[in-house]
């Protein structure tokens, strides 16, 4: 039997009103749980009510609707995730954007790995051109980059698995992991990652794995000065220190994800970065 079974249209209604006046998920699961629900059918109760009225929501606001996105699993305010090889330390996490900060995802070894391999390979970098769908040099983005295919080398093909036990996302449905390289005054002007539906060029660039849902920005060197990472909504600016990593996710391609976000430029030293983005499905 779904949750949903339970739910009589009075408790719907109930748990609309009571989320819509600012009481919080866990307060009304609390509730529910006081007046006799188990705590599981509670919990996915409330899901399934706020997730279809917030999509009523979006439809009449003529927004594109929610989808699935990464998680890691934080439900009981784990200190460490266990990634398979590494425990990664949760440093912060907010719901709205939902951002959350990662520590000790990679070793000092295993960041110099990486811009180790990328080294000879790095070019001026390009953006996905949504007009087209084809690439083009930025002027928003003035540092070098590159990108791994999937699984190319041993570090990379660590650094995904590890990732994907993170935040609960098959490794299939990520891009190849992409390191950028700002020297100093090189920034990275605040864009949303996703691809933008009113543009010519996304229905190409979407067959393959679909719209990104989410994005993991993990830094592999300490910039002297400069070079955070920031969330112009929030406001928000987080360090860019080795070996930590600072992930988003977007469930539409709207700024009502409030995931606008910038790489500030870098005033003393350089800054390296990998960059992986999650697709919905499997990027082929
Ligand atoms: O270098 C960064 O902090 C940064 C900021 C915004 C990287 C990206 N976006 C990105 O690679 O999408
Ligand atoms: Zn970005």
């Amino acid at each position: 039997m779904t949750a949903s079974q339970h739910v009589t249209p009075e408790l719907r209604q109930w748990i609309i009103e009571q989320a819509s006046s600012g009481i919080t998920a866990p307060a009304l699961i609390t509730a529910m749980q006081a007046s006799g629900w188990a705590e599981d059918v509670a919990v996915q109760a409330v899901e399934e009510v706020l997730r279809a009225h917030l999509d009523q929501v979006a439809r009449e606001k003529g927004r594109p609707a929610g989808v699935p996105v990464p998680e890691p699993s934080l439900a009981d305010s784990p200190l460490f995730i266990d990634a398979g090889d590494r425990q990664v330390e949760v440093l912060m996490a907010m719901a709205n954007p939902r951002v959350v900060l990662f520590g000790n995802l990679l070793s000092p070894e295993e960041c110099q790995a990486i811009i180790d391999a990328a080294g000879s390979r790095m070019a001026r970098s390009l953006t996905v051109q949504t007009r087209t769908g084809g690439e083009e040099v930025n002027a928003d983005r003035t540092s070098d980059g590159m990108f791994f295919e999937r699984g190319e080398n041993e570090a990379v093909a660590r650094l995904e698995r590890r990732i994907a036990r993170l935040v609960n996302w098959p490794v299939e449905n990520g891009e190849g992991l992409q390191v950028l390289h700002y020297r100093p005054g090189a920034e990275y002007k605040p864009h949303y990652d996703y691809f933008d539906p009113a543009q010519p060029g996304t229905p190409t660039i979407l067959k393959r794995g679909g719209q990104r849902v989410a994005t993991l920005v993990i830094y592999l060197n300490n910039p002297a000065k400069g070079g955070g990472t920031t969330f112009p909504d929030v406001p928000l600016e987080v360090s860019p220190r080795q070996g930590n990593a600072v992930f988003f996710s977007y469930d539409r391609p709207h700024p009502s994800t409030r995931t606008l976000h910038g790489g500030a430029p870098v005033t003393e030293g350089e800054k390296w970065i990998a960059t992986k983005w999650l697709r919905e499905r499997e990027f082929k």
